[in-house]
């Protein structure tokens, strides 16, 4: 079948492009299986410690493809609903999952608009930087939706609730320099420079302790939904297996040395 998403490795990195410019690289069913696959490949590949996922054309997604069979409403009268749920179940949730459990860090490079699913896929990843002439929508309220793919989960914990709410209901269009000022993703670059920007960014993290990073992500986030003292235990915890990895005698090592280290954990 055809590739949605590109892919291309530069060293550690490998670089993830949604690829249907013509439909604003909307989701369909196969896009989203292909996707699911290149973070399944990147994941079993030892050499890869970073992924990059971005868009072609002047979208980095437009979310559901809202005329895929799939989800679209029948408007012949007396047709049956379809439930559209089946198509988070099926496919949107085990992509957020895995996204979100990946033993590598992720850059997104939000290349245009990222709308609905396509938003909040991009804002689930570790660090989200974006094109200056890039903006997010919550698309989902438009068409009568809550936000999915984490977004009641991860808008509130971004914004606080009252930008979150706003966000949400409104569903109106934030460029990039107010999703930064927000707090939505870490950085705004402009257009010519975000592929040179988000290479540099993720080849730093592909040469930094892969497990420490994953380890971090996965603290962070569990530590949302526990108290301070669950949240020092959690720390102690993973602190003690990572003090036994390779990447933390040669961290400390290359320090000591004053030399750069060389990680290798994964
Ligand atoms: O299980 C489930 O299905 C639930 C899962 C839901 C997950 C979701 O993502 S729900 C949200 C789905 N996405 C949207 O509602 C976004 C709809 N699109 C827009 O709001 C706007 O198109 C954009 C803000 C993304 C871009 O605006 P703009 O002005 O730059 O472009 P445009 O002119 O609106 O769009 C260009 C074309 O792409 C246009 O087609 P045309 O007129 O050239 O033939 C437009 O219809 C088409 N398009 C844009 N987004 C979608 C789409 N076609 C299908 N699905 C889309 N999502």
């Amino acid at each position: 079948s055809e590739h949605l998403i590109q892919i291309e490795q530069q060293g550690a990195v490998r670089v993830m492009r949604l690829n249907r410019p013509e439909a604003l690289n909307a989701f369909t069913a196969t896009l989203l299986a292909q996707l699911r696959q290149a973070l399944e490949a990147a994941a079993a590949d030892a050499t890869t410690r970073c992924v990059l996922l971005t868009g072609s054309g002047r979208a980095f997604s437009a979310g559901q493809d809202l005329a895929d069979p799939h989800v679209a409403p029948s408007r012949e009268p007396g047709a049956v609903p379809k439930d559209i749920g089946h198509m988070l179940e099926q496919y949107y949730i085990p992509l957020a999952l895995r996204l979100r459990s990946l033993p590598i860090p992720v850059v997104a490079a939000v290349n245009g608009v990222a709308a609905g699913a396509g938003a909040n896929l991009a804002l689930g990843c570790d660090v989200v930087i974006a094109a200056e002439s890039a903006s997010f929508v919550q698309a989902f309220s438009r068409i009568g939706l809550i936000p999915d793919c984490g977004g009641t989960w991860l808008l509130p914990r971004l914004v606080g609730r009252a930008k979150a709410l706003e966000l949400a209901l409104l569903g109106d269009k934030v460029k990039a320099a107010e999703a930064q000022t927000l707090g939505l993703i870490a950085r705004v670059v402009p257009d010519a420079d975000l592929q040179d920007v988000a290479m540099v960014l993720a080849q730093k993290l592909a040469g930094m302790p892969t497990r420490a990073l994953v380890e971090t992500r996965r603290a962070m986030d569990d530590a949302m939904l526990s108290d301070y003292e669950s949240a020092l235990k959690r720390e102690s915890g993973l602190q003690s297996q990572l003090g036994f990895s390779h990447d933390y005698l040669e961290g400390v090592a290359a320090f000591m040395d004053k030399r750069q280290p060389e990680f290798k954990d994964r």
